[in-house]
């Protein structure tokens, strides 16, 4: 990013911004949200030592009353704004009748205070507190939440914002914006519904009358093939978010589409949006119509700018976009749910009270054979699979060779795209013999790379959609050694059991870590033999992406289309044990969570 920042040329911005925005500051929660953005010092917690209280308070969500899990008595809790090079200070009490925790997303910091009850320390009990301190290293977006049980989905999470040491943020002005999906129902409701059928939140399931509709397109034996194979899978072609618009409400900064979060801007301005995805389960589609929006961070590390017009932020990622709108007019921030369920809303303006026109929301994709990344996946017999294979199994071989030509033709648009060969192209995967047992329904026979799709219900966008092989590191990072080592995980499950591991063994049927060698260079390759985008974070310690580009772009949480395998080169140089898991909270629950020791 350029160096043309100019403070004072800022501080007479924001002079004249005051008066209007201050009327409006007595109604906005969470306080930090105020349409003026940054600058607004005393709502941000900035003292030296600061003080979280966690609590739960009825709080009005929309037009309803919700019992969120409140910090300091707002939901989404405060920004917390660090500065790097400081030593943070944070003391944590927790006011809950149950046990609690926070762990500081994305933050390099010591495995002590990394907030992961049984893994980093015990968790904090009801009435007590726990200070956390650690020296900031790093600047950029972050976030914090809870990690304990369902917490985090009754809005046990916030934004944590590192200033840069030389405080130089490449803007005249900054919003952070927050997304998070918020439900009525109590999460263990959702969590046992989940378990007794995968679809119960999938209201969007085929009827008669798609069929025939895709009879009458396709002809009667492609239609009749394709439904067979789902129902072989035993799942819906929509069933793309377990949990859906059906009982999420979507909030950006805790505010409803209708409530309308508003952001100030001056035209000419330079401003930068902070976007954090602190949902539970949700994968937002981010974009502002009518405004290139030029990314420059992801998961809080510079990249080299990017222009888009629409990216989509994975639970747990956050991303930095600069805009600079030359007209006075108002735009519309539009989130809208990667499964096309839902969305939430604000509005960047240059005075308050003005909107623009909210798009109207695009129609629900399909996981087709290319879409889902089928070309080849082997449909593994075991288990509550093997019933429903039986009277399908002579479609499911036609099938196959159907994927075979989408393959085909999916490898040549690939190699058109880009001549680039990505590491993870040339190391085969390895499948256990057993398939990786009954956690794992299926497996993907040939995984591929899938950095340069822009993902489900994105493919046949218009205009530019920012995909994971667009980003370059600002600068290399500092240890540039070739891996020694590799590790190989894969990302699995049985959506009919509702049960979600790594190499097809839950979280409590492992014993013993996942062991890094202390101040080894590794490869870990990541294989998603399940038919659903999965967040993966890891915790304590930077992932690089082999994307194909150098700098690498590194990351603290990578997401992973249905049969997908990427690599990823890690520094192991964070003694301790570090949680390692996919970040949608009911796959983490029922089982998708590892734990790293580095020694
Ligand atoms: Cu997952």
């Amino acid at each position: 990013m350029s160096n043309s920042f100019n403070d004072g040329r800022r501080r007479f911005v924001l002079g004249a911004m005051t008066a209007s925005a201050a009327t409006a500051l007595t109604n906005v929660s969470p306080l930090w949200a105020a349409p003026a953005g940054r600058h607004f010092k005393d709502q941000v917690l900035t003292g030296d030592i600061k003080h979280l209280t966690i609590s739960e308070a009825n709080l009005a969500i929309g037009s309803q009353t919700g019992l969120p899990i409140t910090i300091n008595g707002q939901m989404p809790g405060p920004l917390i704004r660090l500065k790097e090079g400081q030593r943070a200070q944070l003391n944590v009490t927790n006011q809950l009748e149950q046990d609690t925790s926070i762990h500081w997303h994305g933050i390099i910091l010591p495995a002590g205070m990394d907030g992961v009850p049984g893994v980093s320390f015990a968790g904090i009990k009801p009435g007590q507190t726990f200070n956390y301190a650690f020296d900031v290293e790093q600047n950029g977006t972050y976030w914090y939440h809870s990690h304990s049980g369902l917490q985090e989905q009754r809005g046990h999470l916030g934004p944590l914002i590192v200033e840069p040491a030389d405080g130089d943020i490449g803007a005249d002005r900054e919003h952070t914006i927050i997304l998070s999906d918020w439900t009525f129902a109590d999460p263990h409701d959702v969590m046992r519904k989940l378990k007794v059928a995968e679809g119960y939140y999938n209201y969007q399931k085929r009827t008669i009358f798609d069929t025939l509709k895709d009879v009458e397109k396709e002809g009667l034996a492609e239609t009749w093939r394709e439904r067979a194979m789902w129902g072989a899978m035993r799942m819906s072609p929509r069933d793309i978010a377990d949990v859906t618009g059906s009982t999420y409400t979507y909030l950006m900064n805790g505010r409803t589409p209708e409530d309308n979060w508003q952001a100030l801007f001056n035209v000419g301005e330079k401003v930068r949006l902070r976007i954090i995805n602190g949902s539970a389960m949700t994968y937002f589609d981010f974009r502002i119509p009518g405004l290139e929006m030029t990314v420059v961070a992801a998961d809080g590390q510079p990249v080299k700018p990017v222009n888009v017009d629409e990216f989509r932020i994975a639970v747990a990622e956050t991303y930095d976009v600069i805009v600079q709108p030359q007209e006075r007019k108002a735009y519309t921030f539009f989130a809208e749910s990667f499964d096309r369920s839902g969305y939430t809303r604000g509005t960047l303006t240059p005075s308050l009270g003005l909107t623009a026109a909210v798009p109207p929301q695009r129609t629900i994709t399909e996981r087709g054979m290319a879409a889902m990344g089928m070309d080849g996946m082997d449909m593994q017999q075991s288990g509550d699979m093997k019933k429903g294979m039986a009277s399908s199994e002579m479609d499911m071989k036609k099938m196959g060779q159907h994927g075979e030509h989408t393959m085909h033709s999916d490898m040549m648009k690939g190699d058109m795209k880009s001549s680039r060969v990505l590491p993870v192209e040339k190391i085969d995967i390895v499948h256990s013999e057993e398939g990786h047992g009954p956690g794992a329904a299926m497996i993907a026979q040939n995984p591929r790379p899938r950095l340069d799709e822009p993902g489900i219900g994105l493919e046949n966008s218009s205009h530019r959609v920012l995909v994971y092989a667009d980003l370059v590191g600002e600068h290399a990072w500092p240890d540039e050694r070739e891996p020694e080592r590799q590790i190989e995980l894969h990302l699995t499950g049985n959506m009919e059991r509702y049960m979600w591991s790594f190499d097809g063994k839950k979280f409590s049927e492992v014993d013993g870590y996942v062991r890094f060698n202390y101040g080894e260079r590794l490869r870990l390759i990541l294989v998603n033999d399940t038919m659903m985008d999965h967040p993966i974070h890891l915790h304590g310690m930077w992932m690089e992406l082999e994307n194909g580009q150098y700098p690498r772009p590194r990351k603290h949480t990578i997401s992973l289309k249905p049969g997908e395998k990427v690599s990823l080169q890690i520094s192991a140089d964070a003694p301790g044990e570090w949680a390692f898991h996919c970040h949608l909270l009911y796959h983490m629950e029922a089982g998708m969570f590892r734990v790293v020791q580095v020694a």
